[in-house]
């Protein structure tokens, strides 16, 4: 019988009883066009926006995206995450679908070709994701989990492409205004639970879905740091769990980017402390801005969890 999400949370989490460690059991996702993701993985993230909180106005220009793709894959990410639409916390302006295809369609053009590793579209907009698909993406990474456009789920079940499915509330541009819950992880898993049922239903193969918590998003400091605790409850739903904390507010001001001027460099080892724990506590892919410094900490976390099989105790 399936354990109930709830269930799950009080026998995996170190609070209810058992010791074990937690551990993904998932060693790989499998793309449609054969090609693997080993995990834990590397997402490396190339926003093609100019108003993205961290990396906003970088890579609007095509030459310097498919540059800056081609150096995280050099740095050893495993798959290029391609954004047209800024969802930073505060001030996010909702864009026509026209004004996100003419950001990603010129440079999902040439990466197509270019790059080895898998691409994976982050929109929510299914004219967007089918654009990207047909330009050899290989993963729908939906913010709202398929439930934004009606043709979301149709075509990635007909495309048999790799989905992410990520817990959010509101919109790209309000999302702050709806930071409430009683209990946010149960919220959360159990949201993930019925959206990847939904996936499921609409012919999304199980194998193929990975759900994520969502930092950041109609989430307080307080929030994520529950969510991030509980990751052990997210992996027991049964799919690989991804975790977006690079960079994001609430790492700067927990790692005191804010507070001591030290910015950029709380902003990084905040990050990396934040990546080295989720995937000592289970998760499969960390979606990074700095891809080099995830690839170290996700190895060393790897190896210390007995994640990676080269450095097995008894191996
Ligand atoms: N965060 C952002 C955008 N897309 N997708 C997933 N799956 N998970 C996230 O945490 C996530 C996302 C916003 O961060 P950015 O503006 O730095 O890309």
């Amino acid at each position: 019988m399936r354990r109930s999400p709830i269930q799950s949370k009080t026998s995996s989490n170190g609070r209810g009883g058992s010791k074990q460690t937690p551990r993904s059991s998932f060693a790989n996702l499998k793309l449609a066009d054969g090609r693997i993701i080993k995990f834990p993985a590397v997402m490396g993230v190339l926003n093609v926006t100019p108003d993205s909180f961290s990396d906003g106005g970088k890579y609007l220009d095509a030459d310097r995206a498919v540059e800056h793709a081609l150096a995280m894959e050099a740095a050893g990410a495993d798959v290029i995450d391609v954004g047209g639409e800024s969802t930073r916390p505060i001030g996010a302006v909702e864009i026509p679908v026209e004004v996100e295809l003419a950001r990603v369609t010129p440079v999902l053009a040439r990466l197509g070709k270019l790059l080895r590793v898998p691409i994976s579209i982050d929109t929510r907009r299914a004219e967007v994701a089918r654009v990207a698909l047909e330009s050899g993406a290989a993963i729908i990474n939906d913010i709202t989990s398929l439930a934004h456009d009606p043709e979301m789920a149709p075509l990635a079940a007909r495309s048999k492409c790799a989905v992410v499915l990520m817990h959010m509330r509101g919109g790209p541009a309000d999302h702050i205004k709806f930071a409430h819950y009683r209990d946010v992880v149960r919220e959360v898993v159990e949201y993930l639970d019925a959206r990847a049922r939904f996936a499921v239903d609409a012919g999304v193969a199980r194998s193929r879905i990975t759900v994520d918590p969502g930092l950041g998003f109609a989430k307080t400091a307080q929030h994520n740091l529950k969510l991030l605790a509980a990751l052990p409850d997210l992996c027991a739903l049964g799919y690989p769990v991804l975790v977006g904390a690079s960079r994001k507010t609430f790492v700067a001001r927990i790692a005191g980017a804010v507070a001591n001027g030290a910015g950029e460099r709380a902003l990084e080892f905040g990050t990396a402390a934040a990546n080295a724990l989720s995937i000592a506590a289970g998760a499969s892919i960390v979606r990074v801005h700095d891809v080099g410094a995830a690839v170290a900490a996700v190895r060393m976390a790897a190896a210390m969890s007995g994640r990676d099989h080269r450095f097995r105790r008894n191996a």
